[in-house]
């Protein structure tokens, strides 16, 4: 159960890093595919590579702005991200782009829905995009360790991470901790807005997208509903005006994916924002989400029990040193 401790990293995997780094396609998938591996022996590659990575801070200058597009399925959120993508790549000549897909498992193969991936076909051939789809197993679209462990990795590599998920409740709670900013992408008419209120899920994103505008009536009429909704669940601060054109200074951005409407404003907005300061809390809330899956509140409560207070809230501490001593932590609890 506990793992191996630190090992130096071999030149294979150096190499691989040096590649993707280059933004080479191979070694990233190769590299993703170990992060994503929950075997103990990839974690010790895994660490291996934070701690060349760590060393070396002006090879690995890179910090990404993570973004979340999180919403019920078939809003839009492939097709959107996909204009946005292409919309970034025009608008800055060095800006580099990770997307991480996560799909809802297939009942009968077990993998990824295969139509995400087709519709960003163009990203084989552009080097500052990289497409990942991530099948999410049980997990309903959300975001998984996998995921996690993807952006421990994408963050160091790419200027912008963007992570789609599909929106049901728990998902919207848990990209939060990932997230520098969550868009919540809807659909006119106010089926999903209604429901999403009531689930209390209105008061996770950061900002709102209402996709398939592609009349300005729908645009218009969208962005009133939308205000008067979130004026009378008083979630955000309001402009004084209500103009649908000015709609992005409440936070509520009005596209059309097919017609390409909007993305150039949603795209200005994703272009300033700033990225995390505080990732390592992002590590905590995923290894404490890691124990809970494995070993349930048992595990949790340990944690919490744990007279090193300092065990988590540690900045030196690495991810896996982190791990090691909490699975220490329940063996000793176990015995
Ligand atoms: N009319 C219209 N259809 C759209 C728009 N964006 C996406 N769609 C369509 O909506 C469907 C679902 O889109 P998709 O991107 O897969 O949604 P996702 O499930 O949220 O990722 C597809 O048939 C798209 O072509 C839009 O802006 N306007
Ligand atoms: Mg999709």
């Amino acid at each position: 159960m506990s793992l191996p401790s630190r090992m130096p990293l071999e030149p294979a995997w150096l190499e691989k890093l040096t590649q993707a780094k280059a933004l080479k396609k191979w070694p990233l998938a190769k590299l993703i595919t170990l992060f994503e591996s929950q075997l103990p022996d990839n974690a010790c590659v895994r660490e291996a590579i934070h701690h060349y990575i760590a060393q070396h801070p002006q090879s690995f200058s890179k910090e990404a702005t993570i973004i979340g597009f999180t919403g019920t399925p078939g809003a839009g959120k492939s097709s959107l991200i996909a204009e946005l993508c292409r919309t970034i790549l025009q608008k800055s000549k060095t800006a580099t782009i990770a997307v991480l897909a996560i799909d809802p498992s297939s009942q009968v193969s077990g993998g990824s829905i295969l139509g995400d991936r087709t519709r960003m076909h163009y990203g084989k051939k552009e080097t500052r995009l990289y497409f990942r789809s991530q099948a999410s197993n049980l997990e309903l679209g959300g975001v998984t360790e996998a995921t996690f462990q993807a952006c421990r990795l994408l963050r160091h590599l790419f200027d912008f991470i963007i992570i789609e998920t599909v929106g049901i409740g728990q998902n919207e709670i848990d990209i939060q901790f990932m997230t520098d900013h969550t868009f919540l992408v809807m659909q006119p008419l106010a089926g999903d807005q209604i429901q999403f209120m009531k689930c209390g899920i209105m008061e996770i994103p950061d900002s709102f997208i209402v996709n398939k505008c592609d009349e300005e009536k729908l645009a218009r009429s969208s962005y009133h509903m939308l205000r008067s909704s979130l004026k009378q669940a008083r979630l955000v601060e309001l402009h004084a005006e209500d103009d649908y054109r000015q709609s992005a200074k409440d936070q509520i951005f009005l596209t059309s994916a097919v017609k390409n409407r909007g993305i150039e404003t949603l795209c200005d907005h994703i272009l300033q924002l700033p990225s995390k300061t505080h990732w390592h809390k992002t590590e905590d809330f995923y290894l404490q989400k890691s124990i809970q899956k494995r070993f349930g509140e048992f595990g949790l409560s340990l944690i919490s029990d744990n007279p090193d207070k300092e065990l988590l809230s540690s900045i030196t501490l690495s991810y896996e040193e982190k791990e090691r001593k909490v699975l220490q932590l329940i063996q000793s609890h176990i015995k």
